[in-house]
């Protein structure tokens, strides 16, 4: 509707955040919204009446925060992300919006306990692991601290599977998070692009077109339609919007063929349409090599990139100044096609040419990368490439050949070192690379942690880094201590807010003021206490969950994380075996009870993840009831973990193993979450586990195994796991237990291979680090027995944590890449 010429509307009246008046608001949302009285109201109705009650005030703050950037005509942030692995948005609103105890008490004047009803609401998985959390922590810290920006992904129907335990091995289930609706999200029809796939390019009819305009003539058109989920930062000071694309058939259905008969028929455009955003690959850290994941990816960048071009023409007439108005952050390689996508609506919409459209979009975009893996690296096969995006792959070629132009032309590479840098890899099939497209076509490409960040100028990018020397930086990852903190562990944001004050809750860097206390022993009474706690309330899931038995005054120890052969559970599981021998041959020793918990979902085809997961279930069967154990040690792998379990897991870990190879994590973030809720952590000087010791100090984390370089040189230099294994008795005794089927009785040859490639290459270097690995273990029983040692060493843990917040990172890729005040 035109409102225009029409007085100014009245404006709604400021809310008032007091519990008899969300007891209203709750109350009136149950019977207008949901149409149900207090007696017909189920626990989901109430919940979804108190997000409606929530959503109202965050609804308020958006449109003021839409508002001011319209008013600041400053630079917007776009990060684009395949994955945002959000979680539960019901306490993470209320308590942003400052109105959590407001609510619990206007909850229980109806009679109604907010621990119940916000248990029901379903995790919104729409990523992996790491690189989805990531993005959802940046959304928040990016609305925290006032950075004008839209989180760009895929609105799946289906997120991250929901994994259930079978006879030990994992079953994949599809989970419904959208079952009963979703009351965070708007549909916003108006904002649909069309997307093509296929088809033919054709010069462009324009009479004055230049030699670089075409008309791309789709064979096959979906509409891609958004969703907006509002992100409060905390305090309510920002909300940003997190459009989620989804995608709808033109027809949705071909009368005319139904009308002729054939039903199923009239329905299979409709059905390939949906079928684009149905589900999320549950691939972590390695390429779904599907057409429909590249279909995927194209699809978000071109409706994103459509929606950024569109804004911005509205809002600025010229599409010569993006540069100036956005900055847009490819969350790995899932959107690198947006480089590629952003060339051709310069060039074929808009007839920019060639150069100025390339200086464009490298002003445009920047690139973070999460890995160097190999088999992470994505790439396309160029018939594929060029059957799905003919006018992509005309663009791809035309940027390689300037590129290699310029490499040539500059004198220091030679064939080699241009093979490497091109956009195509020629060994084998030909490949369209993305890594080289994202480092391309960007101005800023940065790694995840500093030792990440040095490797990659070392490996993946050496060749681009030549070229381009200024373009690689470093972006150490954070978390979000709303979430992370005063959220999932209220007892320790209770504690350490009576200690310090409330400074650290705007400020996470003032955590620092608890060292003091650390040595302070009514103090680490207290804070034993709280950690206590939550080991009660973990103990207490994981008996309803699981019907597992655990001791909450032994020691917990705790790997949750993707299943991944570089992560390490083996070497986790082998040094449990290992000192289950120990207990049983010494009985009499001082050994520490403790309990192993294990939580991690396998990418469904990687075998070797999932007989990891059955060899925990089947070590934990063996070490559990034998009686000669005497409870010192537990084994449980807890099924399904995901964000909100790992709310649960992580405030109530003594230690958090962070194991990888050296040189093979990125960064990690579990291992933050974990320091700041006062574990200690066991690990190797790998990803930001480096950067935590220096902050923590070296004697409150327990470090081990070889570094990344010791790692490189053992490997260059003909690594022999047999040798290793030989002079190591009790790693030895493990893997042999393993390998004969100790612990498989049902199946004794189950675990030969995996035990095999132990022996036969351990590209993983677990048996490298066995011994080192074993003896830290100790180390850590040594502390375990001085429990006010321990407590100090933990209390400096959560003291010192402060720089790993999102907001720190946030600020750093305002500040450096994105050029946006803060
Ligand atoms: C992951 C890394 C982690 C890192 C997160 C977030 C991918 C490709 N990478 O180490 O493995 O913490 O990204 O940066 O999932």
């Amino acid at each position: 509707m035109n409102l225009k010429g029409q007085t100014t509307l009245p404006k709604p009246a400021p809310r008032q955040v007091d519990p008899q008046v969300l007891a209203h608001e709750i109350v009136e949302r149950l019977t207008y919204r949901i149409g149900k009285n207090a007696t017909a109201a189920k626990p989901h109705d109430w919940l979804h009446a108190v997000i409606l009650a929530i959503r109202d005030r965050v609804i308020d703050a958006w449109i003021a925060s839409t508002e001011k950037t319209y008013e600041q005509q400053g630079r917007r942030v776009y990060y684009l992300s395949l994955e945002f692995l959000i979680g539960r948005l019901m306490r993470d609103a209320a308590s942003n919006m400052e109105m959590l105890d407001d609510m619990q008490a206007a909850l229980s004047s109806l009679g109604v306990d907010i621990d119940i009803i916000a248990a029901l609401e379903p995790d919104a998985a729409l990523g992996n692991g790491g690189l989805g959390r990531l993005a959802a922590c940046f959304m928040e810290s990016m609305a925290t601290v006032d950075v004008p920006a839209y989180g760009y992904g895929i609105r799946y129907v289906n997120g991250m599977f929901r994994q259930e335990i079978s006879d030990g091995w994992q079953v994949e289930l599809p989970e419904t998070w959208l079952t009963h609706g979703n009351p965070w999200e708007f549909e916003r029809r108006e904002a649909s692009y069309e997307i093509g796939f296929g088809g033919r390019v054709d010069p462009s009819e324009n009479e004055d077109a230049s030699q670089h305009q075409m008309r791309w003539r789709p064979a096959e058109r979906v509409i891609a339609t958004p969703y907006d989920t509002p992100i409060a930062g905390w305090r309510g000071k920002r909300v940003n919007t997190l459009r989620l694309w989804e995608a709808q058939p033109i027809d949705p259905i071909l009368l005319d063929r139904f009308n002729a008969g054939d039903h199923l028929g009239a329905l299979t455009e409709s059905n390939r349409a949906e079928a684009l955003t149905r589900v999320l690959y549950p691939a972590d850290s390695s390429p779904a090599g599907q057409e429909l994941r590249l279909r995927q990816e194209y699809f978000f960048s071109s409706a994103s990139l459509q929606d950024i071009v569109r804004r911005h023409i509205q809002y600025f007439g010229d599409i010569r100044t993006l540069p100036d108005k956005a900055a847009i952050q490819l969350n790995d390689t899932h959107p690198a096609v947006a480089v590629a996508e952003l060339m051709r609506i310069l060039l074929d919409n808009h007839g920019v040419d060639f150069d100025e459209a390339w200086d464009i979009t490298r002003r445009t975009f920047s690139y973070t990368n999460h890995t160097l893996l190999p088999e992470a690296l994505e790439s396309w096969p160029v018939p594929l490439f060029e059957r799905l995006l003919p006018r992509h792959m005309q663009i791809v070629y035309a940027v390689n050949s300037r590129l290699l132009g310029e490499a040539r032309r500059s004198g220091q590479f030679d064939d080699r070192a241009i093979g490497a840098i091109s956009l195509i890899d020629e060994g084998g099939e030909r490949r369209v690379r993305m890594g080289n497209l994202a480092f391309a076509g960007s101005h800023s490409v940065n790694g995840v942690s500093a030792l990440h960040t040095e490797l990659m100028k070392e490996t993946v990018f050496a060749d681009f880094h030549r070229l381009y020397p200024a373009r690689i930086n470093n972006k150490t990852n954070g978390v979000t201590f709303r979430r992370w903190l005063m959220q999932c562990n209220h007892g320790l944001f209770e504690l350490v807010r009576e200690a310090i004050g409330d400074r650290f809750m705007d400020d996470p860097e003032a955590l620092r003021e608890l060292d003091r206390f650390a040595d302070d022993s009514a103090f680490q009474e207290k804070f034993l206490a709280v950690k206590r706690a939550n080991k009660v309330a973990l103990a207490d899931l994981l008996r309803q969950r699981v019907n597992a038995r655990i001791d909450p005054s032994a020691l917990f120890d705790i790997q949750i994380k993707r299943i991944h052969e570089y992560k390490r559970q083996l070497l986790n599981i082998i040094e449990a075996v290992s000192l289950y021998d120990q207990i049983r041959s010494h009985p009499e020793k001082d050994w520490v009870p403790r309990v192993k918990l294990f939580g991690g979902k396998a990418a469904p085809s990687y075998h070797n993840a999932k007989l990891i997961i059955k060899l925990a279930g089947d070590v934990a069967r063996a070490v559990n009831h034998d009686p000669a154990v005497q409870g010192l040690l537990k084994v449980q792998f807890v099924p399904n973990y995901n964000v909100s379990l790992a709310e649960m897991m992580i405030p109530a870990a003594d230690l958090s193993e962070q194991i990888s190879t050296a040189g093979m994590e990125a960064s990690g973030t579990g291992n933050m979450k974990f320091a700041v809720n006062g574990a200690l952590t066991i690990g190797t000087l790998d990803g930001a586990n480096v950067e935590m010791r220096d902050h923590v100090g070296e004697e409150n984390i327990v470090i081990f195994g070889l570094t990344a370089a010791q790692v490189n040189e053992r490997r260059a230099h003909g690594y022999d796991p047999r040798e290793v294994i030989g002079q190591s008795r009790e790693l030895g005794q493990a893997l042999d237990a393993i390998a004969s089927g100790v612990f498989s009785p049902d199946d004794p040859g189950r675990y030969r291979d995996l035990v095999q490639g132990i022996y036969d290459h351990d590209w993983f270097m677990v048996a490298a680090d066995f011994d080192s690995y074993s003896a830290a273990q100790r180390r850590v029983d040594g502390i375990w027995h001085d429990q006010a040692l321990w407590a100090s060493k933990a209390i400096h843990n959560v003291a010192r944590m402060g720089w790993f917040s999102s907001d720190r990172t946030i600020r750093e890729y305002a500040t450096d890449i994105w050029k946006v005040p803060v």
